[in-house]
């Protein structure tokens, strides 16, 4: 009785909270990835027993952790894995945030001598990746911002893409008094070339200012209202505080303070474990220039997590991550065969940028997973070949039987890519059914875990 209750003393004097965070650009899976965490929780039993010496008594979901954040809605997603004619979440906006309650004995410790359980408790963000690209402008001034932006549409694909931004850019010179309509104009217009860079067959990854696409609770306010703009030539010395330069870079600083530092010093600082979720099979499935851009945006996504080198960012703020996991997601988008050249592919684009930028005190991996495993593989006969293939409900197409081919297991050389022959495509989930007791069918989500929070539930 009284080691029970000192234990229950104990349990609550070191109920810990750990805070984890889930990025990605748009699409890569975060949402998903959640929602499968949560339920391999939920059902716990056999995903922990064999990931951990821990003895899982059980969790629950105990709402949002955050006022400031919308709650993440695991309620809704797995309700549409479940219903006769299952399909994917929707696509989320803005980031959200969940706790779960994790209850077990430890097996090791001197917390089991007390006896009783721990709790700890688990908060997921998700965030959008999208807003860590940001993080080089607070390096950059308004002018060499715009500078290196400007440079980039010059070149194929931006180029035909912004046309119609820099065409309306020709009508407001950068000395001239600033106009608000023609300003919003301008911002609008190149907020629309973003998200056509988006969603063009480039699929293209690295669009800053990362508000600009998914603005959250600043959609329409005039923070987000400027652009790149050439600084004024030498004839125009005389530009004043009221010109289209000096409104907007005026406004880009702010957005580089206001908004920028505030997510980094009041959400970032504070996330101890990270996973950055990345859809690197689309990204080959796109060409040359997608993947390039995505591998760009990825090396900004991996330099926003080294505040700990000494130098200018320490200055800023110093985080508490120590562990981050870069996760090549929808690994049942390919055959079992190709998942080996997967695993190498996404360890050579983290490893080249990994010695561009140095972790101090981060541990780091990669690993392929897919949150809900949606295909099998089989075998088929094809012209006296014997050819790995997948089995499962492809979304837009009635064939249920896909040859999706070679994935590289190094970064293509740009001469390598007309070679390339690989193609996925999306497919349906199967319909989730509790009863059964299990936790939806995934590939290696259970080794993210182990990864990740292993070692917070050994004692
Ligand atoms: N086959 C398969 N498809 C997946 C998996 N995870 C995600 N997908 C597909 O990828 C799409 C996007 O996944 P989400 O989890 O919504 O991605 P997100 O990163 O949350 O996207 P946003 O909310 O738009 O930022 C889904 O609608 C599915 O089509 C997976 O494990 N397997
Ligand atoms: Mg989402």
């Amino acid at each position: 009785m009284f080691k029970h209750s000192i234990g229950k003393l104990f349990e609550k004097a070191f109920e810990e909270t750990i805070r984890l965070a889930v990025t990605g650009l748009s699409g890569s899976g975060k949402t998903v990835f959640i929602t499968s965490l949560i339920n391999q929780f939920l059902h716990g039993k056999p995903f922990l027993k064999n990931i951990s010496e821990s003895d899982f008594i059980g969790a629950r979901i105990i709402g949002n952790p955050d006022l400031l954040l919308r709650e993440f809605r695991y309620d809704q997603a797995i309700e549409k894995l479940s219903v006769e004619n299952p399909s994917w979440p929707e696509s989320t906006k803005g980031s959200s945030s969940i706790r779960l309650a994790i209850r077990f004995t430890p097996r090791e410790g001197w917390r089991k001598k007390v006896g009783g359980s721990r709790v700890i408790n688990l908060d997921i963000i998700d965030y959008p990746g999208e807003w860590l690209l940001d993080l080089p402008l607070l390096k950059q001034s308004f002018e060499e911002w715009s500078t290196f932006t400007l440079g980039k549409c010059r070149e194929e694909p931006r180029r035909t893409l912004a046309l119609e931004w820099l065409e309306y850019m020709e009508e407001i010179p950068p000395h001239h008094d600033f106009d608000e309509d023609k300003g919003r104009k301008a911002s609008e217009l190149y907020t629309k070339f973003l998200k056509r860079c988006r969603e063009s067959n480039h699929r293209l990854s690295f669009l800053q200012p990362g508000r600009f696409i998914l603005p959250g609770e600043l959609e329409g306010a005039p923070i987000l209202m400027f652009c790149p703009l050439s600084k004024p030539e030498n004839g125009h010395h005389d530009y004043n505080s009221d010109s289209y330069y000096s409104v907007m870079q005026k406004r880009y600083e702010s957005y580089k303070s206001q908004v920028v530092e505030k997510f980094y010093r009041e959400q970032f600082a504070r996330f101890d474990r990270q996973i950055v979720l990345f859809d690197a099979l689309n990204a080959l499935n796109c060409g040359y220039e997608c993947f390039k851009d995505m591998s760009q945006a990825l090396q900004m996504i991996m330099e926003s997590h080294n505040f700990v080198k000494p130098g200018f960012m320490n200055r800023l703020f110093r985080i508490k991550i120590d562990r981050l996991l870069f996760a090549g997601t929808k690994a049942d988008h390919i055959t079992n065969d190709q998942h080996r050249n997967y695993e190498a592919l996404l360890k050579a684009m983290v490893t080249k940028l990994d010695n561009n930028v140095r972790f101090l005190d981060i541990e780091t991996k990669t690993m392929t997973v897919a949150s809900v495993k949606c295909t099998n593989t089989t075998v088929t006969d094809y012209e006296g070949m014997q050819l790995p293939v997948l089995v499962g409900k492809p979304v837009n197409d009635k064939k249920g039987i896909q040859y999706t081919g070679q994935v590289p297991d190094h970064i293509p050389r740009p001469e390598e890519w007309s070679n390339i022959n690989f193609k996925t495509i999306d497919f349906l989930p199967h319909r989730y059914m509790d009863n059964n007791g299990e936790g939806l069918p995934h590939i290696r989500v259970d080794n993210v875990f182990r990864f990740l929070l292993g070692d917070k539930f050994e004692s």
